[in-house]
């Protein structure tokens, strides 16, 4: 089978940017709750996660893309609820936020995880924040630390 390069489940002494978008925070405060268990199950320390806010999911790349940037962080995490329900601007907003968000990891070459959830009522935002389905958050933070792993395991 040649060589396998996989990202192990583990967190310890890496370091984490999470942009948290405060619009809809009804979902997105269940969405970092998800996040920080995630990270903290796997070995990440509190001292080591940095969490920003921002007004709207719109406002999530310029964020990450700071992070990422600065060099301080193995990964960013951007969180954020867009729904379909509430406005009729949903596809720009999540359209821009998708982007920016791969932008910003591209352009940096630190791994920038897409955390936001996109639904078409408020319900099924609700699903998606951990009731009948898994916790976004709390995959977006495995997603993270694999993703890390992974390619610091790739020589260069
Ligand atoms: N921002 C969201 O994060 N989710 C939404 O569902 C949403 N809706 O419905 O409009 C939303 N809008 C705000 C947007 O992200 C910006 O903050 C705003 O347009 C100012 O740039």
């Amino acid at each position: 089978m040649g060589q396998v390069i996989e990202g192990k489940l583990d967190a310890t002494s890496l370091k984490f940017g999470i942009v948290v978008s405060r619009y809809n925070s009804f979902i997105t405060k269940r969405l970092v709750e998800g996040v920080m268990d995630g990270l903290s199950r796997h070995g990440a320390a509190d001292e080591d996660i940095t969490t920003v806010y921002v007004p709207g999911s719109f406002e999530i790349p310029l964020a990450c893309l700071k992070l990422a940037r600065s060099g301080r962080y193995h990964a960013v995490i951007a969180v954020g609820a867009v729904i379909r329900g509430a406005t009729s601007h949903f596809q720009f907003v999540a359209s821009e936020c998708a982007k920016g968000v791969a932008q910003a990891g591209l352009q940096t070459g630190v791994p920038v995880i897409f955390g936001v959830v996109t639904a078409e009522t408020i319900e099924q935002a609700i699903e998606r924040a951990g009731t009948k389905l898994p916790n976004r958050g709390f995959e977006a933070a495995l997603t993270a630390i694999e993703q890390v792993n992974a390619l610091k395991a790739i020589p260069e």
